[in-house]
């Protein structure tokens, strides 16, 4: 994955657990590379065995991490300056989750090593969609659903998630039920 991806892993951490506990993590996990490079593209063993590393060394259940990360991630963006590229997105929630395949698609144009999952929406409704997740990378779902928690904080908007369809059970892809309510 992109550096960026492994950029923001460690300042979640960092920001959260500290500087020492991020040192202790990244030599745990048998990461050499000091500084990641945004634009350069890591195997994704890196950013997996950081996320291992981080849950046994804080306890902290490797789920739930993935989660938090998600949640980061759409703020570490916009400040790294992909601002503009989230605005393509749209203007809400809603149109946000239908513009997503087509938002990767955009980035992919400019960075060729991007492996996007694809994201498509059926049973769309004012307050409600199903969100259908299919990747490349395997067990990032709860990802999805911090990347779900961090859009609904971005539009200011609540969001409800349920987890319907599972790969790892067996499914063909991932599946989400989304309900949210935009602000008045
Ligand atoms: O293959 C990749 O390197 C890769 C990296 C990031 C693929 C996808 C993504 C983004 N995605 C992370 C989870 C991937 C899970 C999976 O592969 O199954 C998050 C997608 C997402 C979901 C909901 C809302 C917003 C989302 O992301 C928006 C986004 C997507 C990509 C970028 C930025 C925002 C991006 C921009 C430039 C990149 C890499 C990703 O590369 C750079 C970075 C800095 C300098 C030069 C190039």
């Amino acid at each position: 994955m992109y550096g960026m991806v492994n950029k923001a892993v460690e300042e979640l951490l960092r920001r959260n657990y500290g500087d020492e506990a991020w040192e202790r993590i990244r030599r745990r996990a048998g990461v050499d590379i000091k500084v990641f490079v945004g634009m350069d593209a890591y195997p994704d063993k890196v950013t997996y065995d950081l996320v291992a590393a981080a849950s046994s060394e804080l306890g902290v259940a490797a789920d739930s991490l993935l989660e938090a990360f998600g949640e980061h991630w759409t703020l570490y963006t916009a400040r790294q300056g992909y601002g503009e590229l989230l605005a393509l997105g749209g203007s809400s929630f809603r149109e946000f989750l239908l513009n997503l395949h087509d938002l990767h698609t955009r980035v992919a144009l400019t960075f060729p090593r991007l492996e996007p999952p694809s994201f498509w929406c059926t049973d769309v409704t004012d307050c409600s969609l199903r969100l259908h997740y299919q990747s490349t990378r395997p067990a990032l779902a709860p990802m999805v659903i911090g990347l779900l928690r961090g859009l609904g904080r971005m539009f200011d908007t609540e969001v409800a998630i349920a987890h319907t369809a599972r790969r790892e059970d067996g499914a063909e892809h991932d599946e989400f039920d989304v309900k949210f309510r935009a602000p008045a």
